[in-house]
């Protein structure tokens, strides 16, 4: 039996520190490396082992997963929506060239299997906004959703014509409290929760009626793990997988919010995040992703807000 030993990049992000968490506990503290550019998150420190390492540097991640003796990838760094649409360049060269990496050092060595999530961000304005399925048009107009949707053909193609069980997951807006989202369009989301805790108001960058398919953590996590422990024979998309969570605007979360802190209000400032907002869909068809792995969300909008609230001080 091969002795799993799992490399989690970008650790420190609102995906990696939880995901790395939920796998130590799973697997044990020592099976899962964590690493990022970035210094240890407070939460990882003590958990288990941690490197620093650019992803963009190819010798030493091929040094790092010889030398770890590495049999799973989870690749989480990336630029993410609105961050990519102020430097483009940027994030068409992380988000293109870290795929590739991870993918190429994949191919050549013991890598059992590697994780790359991609994003509702694939679709654009001509894709159907309500229920999006699995398969339709896809004309994405951010270059974060550009670089997300090449990046599933390519985990695509190295699936095909090398054999890297590569899985991706099309990841909502995810809301969690344990670490801060990292320049997304869906971070209002968790945002309305911390101003919510601290001033009692918030002003929104998306315009009240703006719906958009959105994902509570535990459930995201879940998510990556059953499909990463799936028998391969059974996915049957080899792209990335739709997953639904919830849908609601940015008035229903407020409207909600109110329901536990009956003085909290909301203001709206739309700013360039608006127009990205509105070329992806409102909610998503996961029906395929129900079929081949049995996914099920198990959070609406009513449970995370209840425990975003209990758990942020
Ligand atoms: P994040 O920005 O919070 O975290 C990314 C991490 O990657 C950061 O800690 C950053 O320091 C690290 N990183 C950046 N450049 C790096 C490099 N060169 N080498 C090593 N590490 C580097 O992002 P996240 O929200 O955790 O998202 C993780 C993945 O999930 C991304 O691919 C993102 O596109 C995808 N995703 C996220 C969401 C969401 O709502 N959070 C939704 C859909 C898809
Ligand atoms: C973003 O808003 O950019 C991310 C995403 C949906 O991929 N949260």
């Amino acid at each position: 039996m091969i002795k799993e030993r799992i490399l989690v990049i970008g650790a420190c992000g609102q995906i990696g520190v939880e995901l790395t968490l939920a796998l130590r506990k799973k697997y044990g503290n020592d099976t899962v490396v964590a690493s990022d550019l970035r210094e240890e998150n407070p939460l990882l420190r003590g958990t288990g082992p941690y490197v620093t390492l650019d992803v963009m540097n190819k010798e030493m991640l091929h040094v790092m997963v010889i030398r770890q003796n590495i049999t799973q990838i989870y690749l989480l760094a990336a630029i993410l929506s609105a961050t990519g649409e102020k430097n483009p360049n940027l994030a068409w060269s992380l988000n293109m060239e870290s795929l590739l990496n991870v993918l190429e050092i994949a191919r050549d060595e013991n890598v059992q299997k590697v994780f790359w999530p991609s994003s509702i961000a694939v679709f654009g304005p001509s894709s159907p906004k309500v229920n999006c399925p699995q398969q339709t048009i896809i004309e994405p107009v951010t270059v974060y959703g550009i670089s997300k949707y090449a990046g599933e053909f390519w985990c695509n193609y190295y699936h095909h014509r090398y054999g890297v069980d590569v899985r991706s997951i099309r990841y909502p807006g995810l809301i969690s409290y344990k670490s801060q989202p990292g320049g997304g369009t869906t971070d209002y989301a968790v945002e309305i929760f911390y101003d919510a805790k601290e001033k009692g108001s918030y002003e929104c960058f998306l315009k009240e009626d703006t719906y958009l398919p959105m994902m509570y953590m535990p459930d995201a996590i879940r998510a990556t793990i059953e499909l990463m422990e799936a028998p391969a024979e059974n996915l049957t998309v080899h792209t990335s997988y739709n997953v639904h969570g919830m849908s609601f605007s940015p008035k229903e979360i407020s409207v909600e919010i109110r329901k536990h802190m009956e003085d909290f209000t909301i203001t709206y400032n739309p700013d360039y995040r608006q127009p990205i907002a509105e070329s992806w869909p409102q909610s998503i068809d996961d029906s395929t992703a129900r079929r081949d792995w049995g996914w099920k969300p198990e959070y609406d909008l009513a449970g995370m807000t209840e425990d975003m609230l209990k758990n942020i001080k």
